[in-house]
């Protein structure tokens, strides 16, 4: 028999009024430890002086660098703003510990019950999040950056550790994705460019999504979310936004 849909009508539920949804000890400890296992390895060959380029969601222009297109189809690694590094692209592809939990059957599970027929993976990263240190990740939809019509994109993040507020836990405005995509991030003839400017959020509409080590966050593409880096000693919490 095939694979089938796993996620039960609570969850599918919970996924369609807000948005997201946190499916706890979605990975084991041990698949948790080798996927750090596998990073520390490749992390050991990576040599920073070479030419690895910086990613930023408030600079895009940064983002259309020839080392950023040539990164589709292998492991790249980028630095982002504040020192954080992070790294990028085609893990699913090319690592076969890394494809081994991005194309398994529980992975296919979840996609099915979404709808999918022949989920495919176009895009992995491997974020580092140590506190205190890091860029922002500003509000957005990523269905702005992966589109397709019709919309077609879900993400899936992993917690390699227990991500909080103080280390860069996601953060999302629930039920956001009912109001379809804002606007596209477009390549063209004039570079890189948004087709409308960004809305303003109200920091406040955010709620923190704190996940231990091995959860899964399933992000409808649609959804606005972002990332805020705080202090180990932390500022009040939305005092340094603007
Ligand atoms: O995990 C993060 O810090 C942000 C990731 C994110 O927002 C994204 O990849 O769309």
């Amino acid at each position: 028999m095939g694979i089938v849909g796993t996620m039960t009508s609570d969850q599918l539920q919970f996924f369609n009024s807000q948005g997201y949804l946190v499916i706890e000890s979605f990975s084991s400890s041990e698949e948790v430890e080798a996927l750090r296992k596998r990073m520390d390895q490749l992390l050991d060959g990576f040599d920073c002086s070479s030419s690895a380029s910086i990613f930023s969601t408030k600079n895009q222009q940064r983002t259309s660098d020839d080392y950023f297109y040539e990164s589709a189809d292998k492991i790249s690694f980028f630095f982002e703003e504040y020192n954080l590094m992070l790294l990028f692209v085609a893990l699913h592809d090319h690592d076969p510990i890394f494809k081994n939990v991005s194309c398994s059957d529980k992975m296919s599970g979840l996609l099915l019950s979404l709808g999918y027929k022949r989920p495919v993976i176009i895009q992995s990263m491997y974020i580092f999040k140590q506190p205190g240190i890091g860029g922002e990740v500003v509000p957005h939809q990523d269905n702005s950056f992966l589109y397709t019509d019709p919309p077609s994109c879900t993400g899936l993040w992993l917690a390699l550790e227990d991500a909080t507020i103080v280390n860069g836990c996601l953060w999302a405005i629930p039920g956001s994705h009912k109001d379809g995509l804002v606007r596209r991030f477009i390549r063209d003839d004039k570079g890189v460019h948004f087709d409308n400017p960004s809305p303003s959020y109200d920091q406040k509409d955010f709620v923190s999504i704190e996940v231990k080590a091995g959860s899964l966050v399933l992000i409808h593409g649609d959804l606005i979310h972002q990332r805020i880096r705080r202090n180990v000693d932390p500022e009040p919490l939305y005092g340094d936004l603007n």
